[in-house]
């Protein structure tokens, strides 16, 4: 029985520079990210015999420094009971990031081709198939016309893939690939774990990027010979991403506000996790909602928002004092619509609220 963690995409050496959260906040995340990728060894190194497969992405070159390269690869030689085995994925393409520390580590095996190649691990009767990113894009699906699989050995494929019919990542059809006979296929690229055909799965990223990657984070468990595939996650993310969907309406006050703001997130997830509100609806316009986020913020850990809520205006008063302006005749033409029509009603207050604030210049 072979034992094994998959994972991919860690893209250790992110800045992500083009996160929503303050930069602050980047680096504390760009170390946790190195801290998860230790607790991953760890937890490989917990159990005897162990392989550790990384399906691409391990880093995200562009940030990562010659520092952080050799932080990773220690950590991994250090870890001398545990076979290593890497593909390079588009964010870490084969001769900007791995070349160097080719056949450098007696328990690190790096792919090293753009064509499928073969890996043997005799002690435990295993081939391990796969291939590295060397360019930015691959439009077709990679050459197996050359592998054949020895079914009396157990065989796993590593693959950097997006399982679409076009893409510019590595295109593959999942489906015909799994019917050649892998054991296991252990994919990266897909941010979000699961399995997608018999016995291939894609690990995920065991810490998300952004608040695009919501959700539990983690790698896979598994243990596999030729009968059996027994897979399990693990969850590994330190901060999980949080998008809450806030809905407002007018009859709301301040506390009731504040309540629903935070009631639903548990403690733990308030002072742990990235969260994120969408907030909709009405608001009584009395009721300043930015100087309400501000106080329930210093609970969080880290806290955004986006305020779509449109103030609940008194619409003729509105209309009486802007009588001889663009915001009056915006207000008299869509009074001609049916305004108990939601879509109409949003219309209305959603444009008052926008020419008010051109008007006040805000
Ligand atoms: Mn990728």
């Amino acid at each position: 029985m072979v034992k094994f963690i998959h994972t991919a995409d860690l893209h250790l050496g992110s800045v992500f520079e083009n996160a929503s959260f303050t930069s602050n906040v980047a680096k504390i995340r760009r170390a946790e990210m190195f801290k998860t990728f230790e607790d991953i060894v760890r937890l490989a190194m917990a159990v005897k015999d162990n392989f550790l497969l990384i399906s691409g992405d391990l880093f995200e070159e562009k940030y990562c420094t010659a520092h952080d390269l050799k932080r990773v690869f220690d950590t991994l030689a250090e870890a001398k009971t545990l076979e290593v085995v890497i593909i390079a994925g588009n964010h870490d393409l084969f001769s900007n990031t791995y070349k160097q520390f080719v056949n450098q580590y007696p328990n690190i095996h790096i792919f090293s081709s753009e064509k499928i190649e073969k890996k043997s691990f005799d002690q435990w009767n295993l081939d391990i198939y796969g291939m590295s990113w060397d360019k930015s894009a691959y439009f077709a699906e990679p050459d197996f016309s050359k592998v054949s699989l020895d079914k009396s050995r157990i065989n796993i494929l590593m693959l950097h893939a997006d399982i679409a019919t076009t893409s510019t990542y590595l295109p593959i059809n999942i489906k015909m690939i799994s019917e050649m006979g892998f054991d296991y296929i252990a994919l990266g690229h897909i941010h979000k774990n699961g399995q997608v055909a018999e016995r291939a799965y894609y690990a995920g990223c065991p810490e998300a990027l952004d608040f695009k990657e919501t959700g539990e984070r983690g790698i896979y468990r598994v243990a596999l010979d030729k009968e059996t595939c027994q897979v399990e996650f693990v969850k590994t993310a330190n901060r999980e991403f949080v998008v809450s969907q806030i809905n407002l309406n007018p009859d709301m006050g301040y506390i009731d506000i504040i309540r629903l703001l935070t009631s639903e997130i548990n403690h733990e997830s308030l002072i742990k996790d990235m969260h994120r509100f969408e907030i909709s609806g009405m608001i009584d316009s009395a009721i300043n909602l930015n100087e309400i986020i501000e106080q329930v913020r210093q609970s969080f850990f880290y806290l955004e928002y986006v305020n779509n809520a449109i103030p609940d205006f008194d619409i003729e008063q509105i209309k009486a004092e802007n009588e001889d302006n663009i915001i009056g005749r915006f207000i008299e033409k869509m009074q001609q619509y049916d305004l108990t029509d939601e879509v109409n009603r949003e219309a209305l207050y959603k444009g008052v609220h926008v020419l008010l604030s051109e008007v006040d210049g805000i």
